[in-house]
């Protein structure tokens, strides 16, 4: 199949909103620019970006913004989407709880010292204990292994580079315990995720670049 031109500008990081959509391009061998910016050029890029944020996904050159919509759409072109309407909501489900958990991350950040330690244990007990245990009982509903459709789909990449991020130990005051401790399964799926050879090979090349 012929693909467009894609470019990805997203963070030079291996996790954030961005990173769903560069793992199912790898996996799905779409061809793509992995535009990778630094911090400091943001400033400079921000005006031109739709909706002043990134990730931003140029098409053909035309650009669209949203990371939901990005890696659904990639998603698709990889065939890491299920068909099936109602497989198809389930997908998009876990990909929305994963944005609201971005939203109420995005909240604390900027906060310093005491102003950051009451919120992010506010995140944690208010917020990510319950979307941890009810995406793990959406992936326990669909069987234990993939939140759709019975094989892998950018759900299952998305929630992965969630519970990475939370597993990491950077970000101060969520312990990266938290997974583990509060959804044991899902901690389970990120190892088995990560495990997939294509993606262990993406970070693995990532790593040696560095
Ligand atoms: N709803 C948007 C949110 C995008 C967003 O907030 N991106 C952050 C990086 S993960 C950003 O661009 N921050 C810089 C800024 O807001 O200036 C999406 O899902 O793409």
């Amino acid at each position: 199949m012929n693909h467009p031109k894609l470019k990805l500008t997203y963070w030079d990081l291996p996790g954030g909103r961005g990173e769903p959509a560069r793992l199912a391009m790898t996996i799905g061998g779409i061809q793509f620019e992995d535009h990778r910016i630094s911090f400091a050029s943001w400033p400079e890029i921000r005006s031109s970006a739709p909706f002043h944020a990134c990730p931003f996904l140029e098409v053909d050159g035309y650009t669209i913004a949203q990371s939901n919509a990005i890696v659904r759409y990639v998603g698709k072109l990889a065939e890491l989407y299920p068909e099936d309407p109602w497989q198809a909501a389930l997908c998009d489900e876990a990909l929305d709880a994963v944005e609201d958990m971005w939203v109420k991350l995005g909240a604390t950040m900027g906060l310093k010292d005491e102003a950051l330690k009451t919120a992010r244990e506010a995140l944690v007990e208010n917020a990510y204990k319950h979307y941890l245990t009810v995406l793990a009982k959406r992936l326990a509903d669909a069987g234990g292994e993939y939140f759709a459709d019975k094989r892998l789909t950018i759900a299952d990449l998305q929630v992965m580079v969630m519970c990475r991020a939370l597993s990491s130990g950077t970000l101060d005051h969520i312990s990266k315990g938290l997974v583990q401790e509060v959804a044991p399964s899902l901690h389970d799926h990120m190892k088995r995720v990560l495990n997939t050879p294509a993606i262990s090979d993406y970070y693995s090349r990532l790593m040696a670049a560095k």
